[in-house]
C-alpha cells in the first residue's frame, strides 16, 4: 500500500492532535472538523479501505469500533455521536488508509449528503 498522510501522522513525521494511542491503533482530530468533536480512528496497520479489509482483520475492526465508543465517552458525548467509514470514491474516501470518523457535539442530520 503507497504511503499516506495517516501513516506519516502513525510514525510521527507529520504532527496531529493526538487524543488516543495503542498497539493498534491510533486516534486524533480532524484537521478539518465537521462537527464540534471530529476525531479518526485509524489502525496502524496499513489497510487501505474497509473493503480492503480481510476476516483475519475482524478483532482490528472490533478495535477499532470500541476506542471510537471509548473516546467519545471520554470527549463527554452522552448525548449521542456518529461513527462513520467513507469507503471508496463513491463513498466519499479521500485517504487511502482505513479510518473511522467520530462525530458529535451537535445534532447530525440523517441521511447524509
Ligand atoms: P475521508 O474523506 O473519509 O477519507 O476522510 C479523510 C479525513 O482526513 C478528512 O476528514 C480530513 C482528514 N485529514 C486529511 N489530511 C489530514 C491531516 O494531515 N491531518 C489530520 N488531522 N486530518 C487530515
Amino acid at each position: 500500500m503507497p504511503e499516506t498522510i495517516f501513516s506519516k501522522i502513525i510514525d510521527r513525521t507529520v504532527p496531529a492532535k493526538i487524543v488516543f494511542e495503542d498497539d493498534l491503533c491510533l486516534a486524533f482530530h480532524d484537521i478539518s472538523p465537521q462537527a464540534p468533536v471530529h476525531v479518526l480512528v485509524i489502525p496502524k496497520k496499513p489497510i487501505e479501505s474497509l473493503a480492503h479489509a480481510s476476516g483475519d482483520d475482524a478483532g482490528l475492526l472490533g478495535h477499532l469500533l470500541s476506542t471510537a465508543s471509548q473516546i467519545a465517552r471520554d470527549l463527554g458525548l452522552a448525548e449521542g455521536y456518529r461513527v462513520v467509514i467513507n469507503t471508496g470514491s463513491e463513498g466519499g474516501q479521500s485517504v487511502d488508509h482505513l479510518h473511522l470518523h467520530l462525530l458529535g457535539g451537535r445534532s447530525l442530520s440523517w441521511p447524509p449528503g
